[in-house]
């Protein structure tokens, strides 16, 4: 009997809906569903491999326990009971601190795992709280908070109205879009070209998207903070600065007079932009009807990550363009996780309550930079890290100076991970616990439709039941929180699973009846749970529009221009400023190269390489060069390097290319499959070497603590 199903995918932020035919229990296609109200029948070539991943021979579909004599299937009750015990006494002897939890990106995906992982995080009441935040988005999420008063208040592009899209360290033709949740970027922004717009893509790599661009603008690794600061400077040079009720004219006098200290002249040489494109760059941008700067992974990560993004919100709000249709726009989603009055509102985000215990990093939102796992698990003494619990997260391979982090993890007294993978993270865990796969469990995007060009609303049904004697995420977190809270109040525990009534989608049709769209909001549209579910292709919910002063969450509904933090950093961003010119003058970057990551269309950061289909074609984690730093070296083409920085070495194949600057090179991240005690055949095949084995945990951006791994000073040589 064959069936036709439809849903979001849910492996990268597109949301793209998909139409799954399925006959004898068996998905016989998955395709772009052209009636799907947000992405319009768009896929890239991941979406099908939900299949795969649904069939993946090496998916774990028992829990697993390490044992002297390898691992071995125990039933989940005896998991369940002895994890919880475990973590408890753990914590009994040590302190509540001593247990950790990592939360990985793709819970971002996946609602159950975010509702119920986030109640198990807080009922361990750890300091010790780590996610994929800091080695991504945390700059982003500081300056919401610190500017418009909350963490997610973040200013979406609108890329189906802007007449000049200024890009700065995304690729979204390979990443699909971030934090600007867009399926089908490729056909926007053609769309934009076509009735007259321009998009420019700044980037030390001539990427997918900058290939298609109107203008591709070369830059240093990690100086994009000047540039922006020279933007600005341009912009109130010839007086293109538009005052507004919203904010305060005296800091936009105060950031006037920092501001003026960076010339176009005077950052050309740090940045490698010449002041001439700046200049131009800026009128063009002054003078367009509607504009946008957007930064993405690339402006981040890095060691002024937290600037950059503030910059990027002063560009957009100074020349009108915040809140404007073809500017930057605000969404209203149908769960509204930001407004102080929903059932589903979220922390507005909290900084520097409390500092990792080793080098004094901030806390952000009750969580600690992830460059400090490593250090907080190896340092003796009070506080130290003796336990680890991780969820949805591969941080040998993705986080900074990943093989310190291995030594770490070795040395635990105890990890359990949930994950349906045997991979270079889990492979240290006592227990893996693995989830239900995608196609098995509901779906409803909490957090991407936050981010997205358009207002929609969709709930996704599984498309097969779990297999026998398998659990979704929530119910493990569900399960794991109740053990605890029975052993803390010294209860014994049950031998059966422990059951809950509140389930995800309660919890999501509660929030859909109170929200902006149900019975009582401001757009009521009768939205609920059923709603949805008659119907299959999404709800539309309109285009973004104005919405301030109402969203803005500060207290006195205005924007922060200059928060107090962004001026502390100030003697910091002039000190390193004088060290790059100290560089440059004794033309120091000759010596070495700095190093960037990269992403590919057809990977998904360090977890989808065991699908066979997307590993064909040439081999992808090369060491990109320029063609005369690699004659400079000696270096062939295809052949063998070493690249060597402060915390390791790794050997890769050189791919000479001119898309690079010269004095750059490129590593895409996630690989490194090669290791013992995994169980990834296909990924073992295509290892790699992994980018994160000379990323550096100590280069961080010191104000929001955020992974800085963009412009890594790095060797190559050959390896002959
Ligand atoms: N196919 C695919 N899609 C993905 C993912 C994936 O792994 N694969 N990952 C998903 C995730 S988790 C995220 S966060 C998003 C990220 O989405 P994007 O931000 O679009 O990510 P990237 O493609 O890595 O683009 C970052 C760009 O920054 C450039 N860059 C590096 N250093 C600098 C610098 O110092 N200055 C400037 N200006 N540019 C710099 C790099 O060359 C690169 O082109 O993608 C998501 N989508
Ligand atoms: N050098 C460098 N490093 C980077 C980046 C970079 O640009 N450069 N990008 C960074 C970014 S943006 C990110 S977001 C991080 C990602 O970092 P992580 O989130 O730590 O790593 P992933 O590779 O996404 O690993 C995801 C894990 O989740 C498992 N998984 C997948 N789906 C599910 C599920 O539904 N439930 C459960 N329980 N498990 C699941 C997979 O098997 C895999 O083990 O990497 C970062 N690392
Ligand atoms: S673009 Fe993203 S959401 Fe769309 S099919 Fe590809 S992986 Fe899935
Ligand atoms: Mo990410």
């Amino acid at each position: 009997m064959g069936s036709t199903h439809y849903r979001s995918c849910t492996l990268c932020e597109a949301m793209c809906g998909l139409r799954i035919e399925v006959e004898d229990g068996v998905v016989t296609a998955i395709r772009g569903d052209k009636d799907d109200h947000f992405s319009r029948g768009h896929l890239c070539a991941k979406g099908p491999e939900l299949k795969n991943l649904y069939e993946d021979p090496d998916r774990i579909k028992h829990p697993m326990k390490r044992t002297k004599d390898g691992w071995v299937k125990v039933s989940w009750e005896e998991a369940l009971t002895e994890v919880a015990t475990k973590l408890y006494e753990i914590q009994e002897k040590y302190g509540n601190d001593s247990v950790a939890m990592y939360s990985g990106n793709p819970n971002v995906h996946n609602y159950g795992s975010m509702l119920f992982g986030q109640r198990f995080t807080n009922r361990l009441k750890t300091k010790n709280v780590f996610s994929a935040t800091s080695v991504d988005q945390l700059p982003h999420q500081l300056l919401s908070y610190w500017m418009f008063g909350h963490q997610l208040l973040v200013p979406i592009p609108d890329i189906d109205n802007t007449n000049f899209f200024l890009i700065l360290g995304g690729n979204p033709f390979a990443s699909n879009g971030s934090l600007m949740t867009v399926p089908d970027v490729k056909k926007r922004l053609k769309e934009l070209q076509e009735r007259g717009g321009k998009y420019v893509v700044v980037d030390p790599r001539k990427t997918e998207t900058a290939s298609h661009a109107d203008e591709h603008v070369f830059i240093r690794p990690g100086t994009d903070v000047y540039l922006l600061l020279a933007f600005l400077h341009v912009l109130f040079a010839k007086n293109l600065i538009k005052k507004n009720e919203l904010y305060s004219s005296e800091e936009i006098q105060q950031i006037g007079n920092f501001v003026g200290e960076f010339s176009p002249t005077k950052v050309e040489k740090v940045t490698g932009v010449s002041s001439a494109s700046i200049e131009r760059l800026a009128m063009e941008y002054a003078k367009a009807d509607a504009a946008v700067c957007y930064g993405r992974v690339g402006v981040s990560t890095q060691p002024f990550g937290a600037l950059c993004q503030w910059l990027i919100n002063l560009i957009n709000i100074l020349t009108g363009n915040f809140d404007k249709v073809g500017g930057v726009l605000f969404t209203l989603p149908a769960v509204d996780v930001i407004d102080p009055k929903s059932s589903m509102r979220t922390s507005p985000g909290s900084f520097n309550h409390f500092q990792s215990r080793v080098r004094k990093l901030p806390e952000f939102n009750e969580e600690l930079p992830v460059a400090a796992l490593s250090e907080e698990i190896l340092t003796p003494g009070e506080g130290k890290i003796h336990a680890l619990v991780t969820s949805a997260g591969n941080p040998v391979l993705s986080t900074p100076n990943g093989s310190q982090l291995e030594k770490a993890l070795d040395s635990l007294d105890f990890m359990v991970s949930v994950d349906f993978y045997l991979n270079e993270t889990t492979k240290h865990a006592n227990y893996i616990l693995p989830p239900t796969s995608a196609l098995e469990h509901d779906h409803y995007d909490l957090i991407f439709n936050v981010f997205a060009v358009r207002n929609t609303a969709k709930y996704s049904p599984p498309v097969f039941a779990p297999e026998d004697g398998m659990l979704h995420d929530w119910e493990i977190f569900s399960d794991l929180t109740k053990r605890l809270e029975l052993l803390r109040s010294k209860k014994s525990l049950p031998k059966e699973r422990i059951q809950t009534r509140l389930t995800p989608e309660s919890i999501i049709d509660f929030a859909l009846k109170g929200g902006p769209y149900g019975a009582n909001g401001k757009k009521q549209m009768g939205m609920s749970l059923e709603l949805l579910k008659n119907s299959p292709h999404g709800v539309d919910l309109g285009p973004l529009s104005p919405s301030l002063p109402e969203r803005l969450c500060t207290a006195d509904k205005k924007i922060k221009l200059l928060p107090t933090e962004v001026r502390k950093d100030f003697p910091r961003l002039k000190q390193k400023f004088q060290n790059w010119e100290a560089d440059v003058k004794k033309e120091d970057f000759a010596k070495g190269f700095l190093l960037i990551g990269r992403r590919h269309l057809r990977n998904n950061n360090s977890w989808m390489h065991n699908m066979p289909k997307l590993m064909t074609g040439k081999e992808r984690c090369t060491l990109m060069i320029h063609p005369e730093d690699a004659s400079r070296l000696g270096i062939q083409e295809e052949e063998e390097v070493i690249v060597e920085s402060r915390v390791g070495k790794i050997h890769i194949h050189a791919e000479i290319t001119e898309d690079m600057m010269r004095g750059v090179v490129s590593i895409p991240h996630g690989f490194g499959h090669g290791q013992n005690g995994t169980n990834l055949n296909v990924a073992a095949q295509h290892a790699g070497a992994s980018i994160n084995d000379l990323t550096d945990d100590q280069e961080v951006d010191e104000l929001s603590g955020n992974a800085a791994f963009s412009g890594i000073p790095v060797k190559v040589r050959k390896a002959s």
